[in-house]
């Protein structure tokens, strides 16, 4: 855990600390990658199965590689109802808030005789990815999904990795079906997102890969964009607080526990302007760790990309806040909302003392899959814009074109494009003004 106390630090430090965290080692996985995409998208479903029993020790076949409606029951039947029921209602809270981004068409008249607008339609198919292993978090699935049904997205299909015995998650499958997803595929790593990005015997292409994953999964969607899109390239959590002294010491530690417990790489950082909370959040980091069952990989997260900031002034807090554009931001001080309306660049804002970050993980609604890496200046949080595209629809009468005929004439000789001027001049040729048709 870094300490800087105001007048030794600056934002431009911890800005540093943070950009470290960016692999540099990316270049040697690339090679490996763009030959596993390569492989699936000259052999398909053969590739699919061989890097299946390569990565994922799993025999995998054209009879197994869809979940079936009989794996989906028995998922059900190993799952907690209590916890069921918990997802569902985090499926309908999510569900509410992205109704309210939905956007429509829209078309503009007016009295010369034109129509014009915006056509607004979803894409037509989604992939969404679901790691396996150690971070099987059936929260991202709604996350990820549940957007995508918002916009009204017929074909959703899913891709997980399976265990060496050819079986899913069953937390995966559980909140699969619950956010509306019935076509799920048993494949992982680079191999599914190739094969979602060009298609398979089985495997359908989609239009848009989401959905989190690690370094291979990362490249690999880097390696098929722009043969169809992707989702922002996630990088590990990331949480800063900015307190004074009417926080409550052991709630900022708890909180920036709770997203360094997330990885080795994640990051925490608290900025205050009271020397006395700064201490106490150190004693209370250092005492909750203790009791955690992740205490080792928050330990290595704080020691790299933990950080204590006192500062002299709110104004200071939020300048390194925007320097720093984290992903979340908890606002812990008198007036929250002041501090918030000062705020550029974060993921998603956490206000006051009741409003912990994992409520945001899980509950409240807001999508919590964010921009991260400092991405927050310019991507916005995932959401329901991501998956719909827009066409523009331009209608124009005979009196309303004449009024812009010398217009777009002039503009087109001035770009030495004489079809395009007389694309529109002969439309008006009777007035002489060139040789028409006849
Ligand atoms: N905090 C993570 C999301 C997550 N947390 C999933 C728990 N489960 C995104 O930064
Ligand atoms: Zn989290």
């Amino acid at each position: 855990m870094k300490r800087f106390d105001f007048g030794q630090g600056s934002p431009i430090d911890i800005k540093k600390m943070l950009e470290a965290r960016n692999p540099a080692s990316y270049g040697q996985y690339e090679e490996q990658v763009s030959s596993i995409v390569e492989d699936v998208r000259k052999n398909g479903d053969e590739a699919v199965f061989r890097y299946t029993a390569m990565f994922d020790k799993a025999a995998i076949s054209l009879q197994t590689l869809r979940v079936t409606e009989s794996e989906m029951e028995e998922a059900f039947g190993k799952v907690d109802k209590a916890y069921v029921r918990s997802l569902e209602k985090a499926a309908a809270r999510i569900e509410a808030h992205h109704q309210k981004q939905r956007r429509y068409s829209w078309f503009d008249t007016d009295a010369h005789g034109t129509m014009l607008g915006q056509k607004v339609l979803p894409i037509e198919r989604a992939g969404v990815y679901v790691p396996g292993g150690k971070a099987v978090y059936p929260s991202s699935v709604l996350m990820n999904v549940l957007p995508a049904k918002v916009a009204g997205v017929e074909h959703i299909l899913m891709t997980t990795p399976p265990d060496a015995a050819g079986k899913v998650n069953p937390l995966t499958l559980v909140a699969a079906r619950i956010s509306g997803v019935e076509e799920i595929y048993k494949v992982g790593g680079a191999q599914a997102i190739a094969a979602m990005a060009f298609g398979t015997g089985t495997i359908p292409k989609v239009d848009k890969i989401v959905g989190p994953g690690n370094i291979y999964v990362a490249l690999a969607k880097k390696a098929v964009y722009g043969f169809v899109n992707i989702d922002s390239i996630a990088g590990p959590s990331e949480i800063l607080v900015i307190a004074d002294e009417t926080a409550n010491p052991a709630f900022v530690a708890a909180d920036m526990l709770s997203q360094a417990e997330h990885d080795e790489l994640a990051s925490a950082v608290l900025v205050t302007t009271s020397r006395e909370l700064a201490d106490q959040v150190e004693r209370e980091l250092k005492g909750q760790t203790s009791r955690l069952s992740r205490s080792a990989i928050i330990e290595a997260s704080l020691e790299n990309y933990g950080a204590i900031v006192v500062v002299g002034t709110l104004e200071e807090a939020i300048a390194i806040t925007n320097e720093i554009a984290p992903e979340h931001l908890e606002i812990c001080t008198r007036d929250p909302f002041e501090v918030m309306n000062k705020v550029r660049n974060a993921g998603a804002i956490f206000l006051g003392n009741f409003s912990p970050e994992p409520l945001g993980d899980y509950m409240a609604g807001p999508n919590h899959v964010l921009p991260t890496n400092a991405t927050s200046r310019f991507f916005s949080p995932l959401s329901v814009d991501d998956f719909i595209k827009k066409t523009s629809i331009i209608h124009f009468n005979e009196a309303a074109l004449k009024e812009l005929e010398e217009d777009i004439i002039r503009l087109a000789e001035g770009e030495e494009l004489t079809a395009h001027a007389q694309a529109v001049r002969i439309r008006f040729a009777g007035d002489g003004v060139t040789g028409g048709t006849k």
